[in-house]
């Protein structure tokens, strides 16, 4: 056994027991009551899910085992000659619980790089599907097709004690990760370089191989990549990518079928999809009104339109942030370092300002101001990785990070199946006619 995989047991052992103690001592404690709106209204607010990797306060925003965006960016491990924190280390820590130093981040490294050779089936499965396919769904189909390697499934099928679930959870979820970058960057080279693929290169770091296999090797693309890959991957466990992971998983469906599983969630408009849809709203708004850069009276004009015309404006808005998202803030910086004069980067640092208060007052939007995806595709296309529908099979490679990290502990802990209890409209109108008379 690898010593983080040693490490990581000893964590969890150590943890079931706090667990176990916790639940004999307080296990009938009410964490809260539920509401009829919030049974209606997507469950918002309600305590239901243990995730140990990252926590979110609705006004600071993510905190990874207690670390903000700030701290992380300055603490993790960076490549030679880097500033930004390398995924490798945020993925140690959300695993572990403690900061990494250099060299386990540089073993998680060359673990992945040892392990990303993807059998060519994968490849003649995405080949089988149209080249029109949109990435995210060739990536989805990628990972089913990658499921035959999984080595949970096998041991499972073979007969394995409950015990050991987790050893091949964690197995698949190295093997998957280290597989990813190849995948994704096989499916952008197929779908708009003409199939010129480019071979991994094993000395480089997870987000710098990414980025050479995708076809960029600019240092500083190099650099957001390793931010990027660091600031999606995880947003503690109800957003809807986390649950579908864990939920799946919780039927013990291997971590390949949880993370697909994740993944078509990911691709929603109202959740990853996102920072493909920022994007195309600010080029529609640019065509529209036929400029490289609309002028803050012409942005208010356009997201007043936006809404008039019973559509979101991408970017904007949260279920549970009330602020501006570190992760926002976080590549802002990045910009205003690397690319400030960027017409498009301007752009949306001119919506950042006009938007919050438009939102505001239609009296309804809970939070105005910007997440995650309202920055991040700016970036991209200041260096080039221009097709936007690619955006979010990125933010599917960074999640990985989180979901799977969680995974492991889903199952080192020996979380049960999931299955919450639903009402239907007649059963809750019994309900109040019952709590009425009472
Ligand atoms: N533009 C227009 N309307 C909005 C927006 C927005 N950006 N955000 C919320 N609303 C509407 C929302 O549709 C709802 O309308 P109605 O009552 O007519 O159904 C009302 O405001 C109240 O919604 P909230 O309670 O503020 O937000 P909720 O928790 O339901 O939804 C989002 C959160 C993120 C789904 C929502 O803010 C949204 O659709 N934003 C735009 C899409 C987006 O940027 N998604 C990415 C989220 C981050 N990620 O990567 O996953
Ligand atoms: C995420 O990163 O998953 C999004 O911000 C959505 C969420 O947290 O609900």
């Amino acid at each position: 056994m690898g010593y983080v995989k040693e490490t990581f047991r000893a964590k969890a052992d150590e943890q079931v027991k706090e667990i176990k103690s916790l639940l004999e001592q307080h296990g009938n404690k009410s964490l809260g009551e539920v509401t009829i709106a919030q049974a209606y209204q997507g469950m918002r607010g309600i305590p239901g899910l243990i995730t140990e990797t990252s926590l979110l306060d609705s006004n600071e925003g993510i905190r990874f085992r207690g670390f903000s965006i700030p701290e992380l960016r300055q603490k993790l491990p960076k490549a030679e000659g880097g500033k930004e924190p390398l995924p490798e280390g945020l993925f140690y820590l959300m695993l572990i619980g403690e900061v990494p130093t250099q060299e386990d981040v540089d073993h998680i490294s060359a673990t992945w790089a040892r392990r990303s050779h993807v059998p060519n089936h994968v490849f003649d499965v995405i080949e089988s599907l149209p080249i029109s396919t949109h990435p995210m769904t060739q990536f989805c189909v990628a990972v089913l097709a990658l499921q035959t390697e999984s080595k949970f499934a096998k041991a499972y099928t073979e007969g394995i004690s409950k015990k050991q679930h987790w050893d091949y959870v964690y197995e698949d979820t190295m093997t998957l990760i280290a597989r990813l970058p190849r995948i994704a960057a096989y499916i952008y080279r197929r779908k708009y370089k003409n199939g010129d693929h480019i071979q991994p290169d094993g000395m480089l770091d997870w987000s710098a191989n990414f980025a050479h296999m995708m076809g960029f090797n600019n240092d500083s693309f190099k650099e957001l990549m390793r931010l990027y890959l660091t600031i999606h991957a995880d947003h503690e466990g109800g957003n809807v990518s986390a649950h579908a992971t864990h939920l799946v998983g919780s039927a013990l469906s291997d971590p390949y079928l949880s993370f697909a599983a994740g993944m078509t969630g990911l691709a929603g408009p109202l959740h990853g999809l996102a920072n493909q849809e920022v994007i195309r709203w600010i080029e529609e708004m640019c065509a529209e009104l036929n400029t490289q850069q609309p002028s803050k009276e012409q942005i208010a004009e356009y997201i007043k339109k936006t809404l008039a015309e019973g559509k979101v404006v991408p970017g904007y808005g949260h279920a549970v942030l009330r602020k501006t998202d570190p992760r926002f803030t976080a590549q802002m910086e990045f910009a205003k370092t690397h690319c400030p004069e960027d017409p498009i980067v301007q752009t949306v640092w001119n919506v950042y300002e006009v938007a919050p208060p438009i939102l505001e007052n239609t009296g309804k939007i809970k939070n105005p101001w910007p997440n995650v995806d309202a920055h991040s595709g700016a970036l991209l296309k200041h260096y080039g990785l221009v097709e936007e529908d690619f955006y979010t099979v990125l933010f599917g490679v960074s999640r990985a990070l989180g979901v799977l990290a969680s995974l492991c502990w889903d199952r080192a802990l020996g979380f049960p199946l999931e299955r919450p209890k639903s009402m239907t409209t007649e059963w809750i109108k019994e309900f109040v006619a019952k709590e009425t008379v009472a």
